[in-house]
């Protein structure tokens, strides 16, 4: 069944660096999703840790939080049925190498580590994730701001 979801995603400091953020958008938005919330922030090695907390124990974790802490991210929140299994699809696989022809990460990643963007890999996290980086208040009026038929 599919239905109305919500998934957070970020485009990663490699590809804002790279001037992909308008490309990426745009592949977004042409693929039918709704942004409905959107910001640039620097993480903190603090914000970072907690972020990819779920990695702490694994070998790449320090050079992760490295990376992510290297300049800016844009955060942004996608609403679409079944938002976090299409996003994921959009995406394609944590290794540009491994993803899809036409994917994000095929035409932007350069790396496992350096690869463009992330998203929510479950509702659960989504919403977590969304919670890190959105106040509630934010997601009410930017989903207020925006037209129902758009
Ligand atoms: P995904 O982002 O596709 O859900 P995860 O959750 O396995 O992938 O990994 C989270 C992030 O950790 C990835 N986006 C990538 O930046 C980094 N990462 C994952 N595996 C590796 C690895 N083997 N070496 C370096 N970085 C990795």
């Amino acid at each position: 069944m599919s239905y109305v979801e919500r998934t957070l995603g970020l485009i990663k400091p490699d590809a804002i660096a790279a001037g992909h953020v308008g490309k990426i958008l745009d592949r977004i938005i042409q693929a039918g999703f709704r942004i409905v919330a959107l910001r640039m922030v620097y993480l903190t090695r603090a914000q970072a840790e907690a972020f990819y907390a779920v990695h702490r124990s694994r070998p790449f974790f320090e050079d992760l939080v490295q990376f992510m802490t290297s300049g800016p991210v844009i955060a942004f929140v996608l609403e679409k049925e079944n938002a976090v299994l299409h996003y994921r699809a959009l995406m394609g696989a944590t290794d540009p190498a491994q993803a899809a022809p036409g994917t994000l990460r095929a035409l932007f990643g350069q790396s496992v580590e350096r690869n463009a963007v992330h998203g929510s890999d479950s509702p659960e996290n989504a919403r977590r994730e969304i919670a890190f980086f959105f106040s509630e208040s934010e997601l009410v009026a930017a989903q207020a701001l925006t037209p129902l038929s758009a």
